[in-house]
């Protein structure tokens, strides 16, 4: 297993560094310091071929052009705070509305735009990086000063691992995720619709004016929204349930855990024949099917357009802050906010 770097960019006068995490399994994991951004995950398909199972830009300045949050850590909040603001204690804070009205995934100078400070990893049986960053007090609106440790780790079981941590001076809200949009089909061969989704979820969040949880948790069962025996992507995108029609055809949900605890979301496309399989700590899994990606740029060569990637964002729930009957998302100076969710890569020759 090895780290390899290379200068990719610079984001106003600091350096922007592409690093490569590779195991001995033949998967590799390329990353920058901007963002935490994954930009490459190369993994073999049923036929040993290695290809790139993310989207992702080859040069820096589409992340600042496009920002769609391809491969990126989200923070201090992820989702959307309705109306950007939030009491806590009696104070009201106003967030950036960088979605007018309302605040989206941490706000304009989220963690998905800052440089983080880096530091390679390497132990007997994994490699990574360490990525920390200080969020200020105020910055974004939001209170406290937060430090924020991140750590991607490769084994050579094709499992990388990210692990969430973080520490504030002063009650805050914290709700932190990866952005990936994977795309199993291999440098993005395909679009994700004959993707299957499988996981043990009993309800979603429904969605309202703006894509603002009502707060009302819905009974998945026979709807598009049931995972349980596994389901084509393409059945949400061609669906005529309102809430599918909502998110723009397709998927932009919560979708809710049956039991407390670790859960497993698996990802899986036939033709490849590679599965990727989540396994997470956290409550729910935000399930985005790339429904606004139709543009006139494109994506490593290859044409923009909806459903070609697909985001499981494993968070707290969007807006909990003022849901109350949703988990909190607070965290208090005496506690520490810690995550972490797994992405285990397996193809059919090489299986469980
Ligand atoms: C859209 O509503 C979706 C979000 O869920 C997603 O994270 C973003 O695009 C990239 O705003």
């Amino acid at each position: 297993m090895k780290i390899t770097d290379k200068l990719f960019g610079h984001y106003i006068d600091e350096p922007v560094m592409e690093y490569t995490l590779v195991n001995d399994s033949g998967m590799s994991v390329s990353c920058l310091n901007y963002g935490c951004i994954i930009t490459k995950i190369l993994v073999p398909d049923r036929s040993g071929n290695i290809e790139n199972v993310v989207l992702g830009f080859e040069q820096f300045f589409d992340y600042l052009d496009l920002s769609t949050y391809f491969g990126s850590v989200v923070g201090r909040v992820a989702g959307r705070i309705s109306h950007a603001e939030f009491v806590l204690d009696g104070e009201s804070y106003q967030l950036t509305a960088n979605e007018y009205p309302n605040h989206l995934h941490g706000g304009k100078k989220g963690f998905h735009s800052v440089i983080w400070k880096s530091e390679p990893i390497e132990t007997e049986n994994a490699v990574g990086l360490k990525f920390f960053y200080r969020s200020i007090d105020g910055e974004e609106g939001y209170p406290g000063n937060l430090d924020t440790t991140i750590i991607y780790r490769l084994n050579n079981q094709n499992e990388l691992s990210i692990t969430y941590e973080a520490h504030t001076d002063q009650k805050t809200i914290v709700n932190l995720t990866n952005h990936s949009y994977f795309n199993l089909s291999g440098n993005i061969k395909r679009d994700c619709s004959e993707h299957v989704l499988q996981l043990e979820n009993d309800r979603f969040l429904e969605l309202g004016l703006n894509l603002i949880p009502t707060g009302r948790l819905i009974d998945a069962a026979n709807t598009p929204f049931d995972f349980k025996h596994g389901r084509l992507l393409k059945s949400g995108m061609k669906s005529s349930h309102p809430q599918n029609a909502l998110a723009g055809n397709g998927y932009d949900h919560p979708l809710l855990f049956a039991k407390k605890g670790e859960n497993t979301v698996v990802l899986t496309e036939k033709e490849s024949g590679r599965t990727l399989q989540v396994t997470t700590d956290q409550p729910c899994v935000v399930l985005y099917t790339a429904n606004q990606l139709e543009g006139l740029y494109s994506i490593s060569g290859v044409r923009a357009r909806n459903h070609l990637g697909v985001c499981l964002e494993t968070q707290g729930f969007p807006d909990a802050i003022n849901q109350p009957h949703f988990p909190s998302i607070v965290l208090n100076p005496e506690e520490v906010y810690h995550s972490t969710t797994k992405y285990r890569f397996f193809s059919n020759t090489i299986g469980v």
